[in-house]
């Protein structure tokens, strides 16, 4: 080879390599261009092997040329190899930032329904004055939820309009807790004082005041010489545990087939002076549970002596103590479990 060939081929090589365009090359095509250049057959390598064929005082002037070119073009490459790394790292970087330092996402706490909650303060109350609980099951016979309690075969309460009868059994879901008490009747000698929390079935439309499943607190006691006294003191101290020691009752005549005589038990309205309200339906009063004095028949249907044992028992509706207690006017809040309405209950009443 002669120089003038030579230098034509370094002239080609430069234009060549500044043509390459390595500063936009991908890692791909960076080792695409760098193999075309400096592989086995590259043309700076042929460059540099043709600086034998020239003559000692040309490889001197253009050795170093040469050099050069090859020098400038590894570090072209290894400057755009960096630069790409760099780039790659800091998407990584930035595909996957997770900040350590942040606050934790606060795993969400389960809580008990505000039903529930309701129920429990209800049946402590009674287990403070000596009362043990009891539950049933919710589906009963006639004897247990109807006839032992001295209601009547022709009783309306009784009709399939208002009671859910299974299909083909002689069987009922309970209209009350009051068949847990029989049962505790019959299981046990008196005296006993036992309250029955727990749901009961009506067959009922809904509406904000009314619901075909809803829960009750049943309460009995009976000993001997107990009386509308003893009923009143129980149910009073009750209300003032439940509502605050300044509630006011009141006992008003009522009528229930199990009980004789019956009253219904109005506390003084505290969402008004006395003034009347739409909560206390313009009254001055709210009427917060039905109780009376147990019928002989009853104690009687239960193998009880009532000539030697009386008692007292009451009832109480758990949702309408709940929306006394926390100013809900619809009761189908209760049963949507919208969490907006359920997050403003207290966690801690557990
Ligand atoms: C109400 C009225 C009441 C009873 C329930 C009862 C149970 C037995 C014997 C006698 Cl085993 N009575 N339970 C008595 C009076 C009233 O509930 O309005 N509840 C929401």
């Amino acid at each position: 080879m002669t120089r003038a060939d030579w230098e034509k081929s370094y002239v080609s090589a430069e234009s060549a390599l500044r043509e390459a365009g390595v500063n936009d090359a991908d890692l791909l095509k960076l080792e695409e261009v760098r193999v075309r250049f400096m592989g086995r057959k590259g043309e700076l390598t042929e460059l540099l092997k043709s600086l034998k064929d020239l003559s000692i005082e040309d490889k001197r002037e253009l050795g170093p040329k040469a050099q050069a070119l090859k020098a400038s073009f590894d570090a072209a490459i290894e400057a755009r190899r960096a630069a790409l790394e760099d780039q790659g790292d800091t998407a990584a970087l930035a595909a996957d930032a997770i900040d350590l330092t942040l606050p934790s996402v606060r795993a969400p706490r389960g809580r008990l329904h505000p039903l529930t909650t309701t129920l429990h303060e209800i049946a402590r109350i009674f287990q403070l004055m000596g009362y043990s609980w009891a539950e049933g099951p919710h589906v009963e016979d006639e004897r247990h939820n109807f006839t032992a309690l001295n209601i009547p075969e022709n009783h309306p309460a009784r009709d399939s309009q208002d009671t859910f009868y299974l299909q083909d059994l002689p069987l009922l879901l309970r209209t009350h807790t009051s068949p847990v008490q029989v049962r505790t009747m019959e299981s046990m000698r008196p005296p006993l004082r036992v309250v029955c929390p727990g749901r009961v079935f009506r067959h009922e439309q809904l509406d904000a005041t009314h619901s075909a499943v809803f829960g009750q607190v049943e309460g009995l006691v009976v000993d001997e010489n107990i009386g509308l006294a003893d009923l009143k003191g129980h149910l009073q101290t009750f209300l003032q545990k439940l509502l605050g020691s300044a509630t006011k009752t009141r006992f008003r005549p009522s009528y229930f087939p199990f009980t004789e005589p019956s009253t219904e038990v109005d506390v003084k309205c505290f969402f008004c002076p006395g003034t009347g309200c739409p909560s206390c339906k313009h009254t001055g009063w709210i009427e917060i549970l039905g109780a009376g004095v147990v019928n002989p028949a009853v104690l009687k249907a239960v193998g009880y002596d009532e000539t030697k044992w009386s008692g007292f028992a009451f009832g109480i509706g758990v949702e309408r103590v709940a929306m006394l207690l926390h100013g809900v006017r619809d009761l189908r809040h209760f049963y949507t479990n919208d969490q907006r309405f359920l997050k403003q209950f207290d966690e801690s009443l557990l």
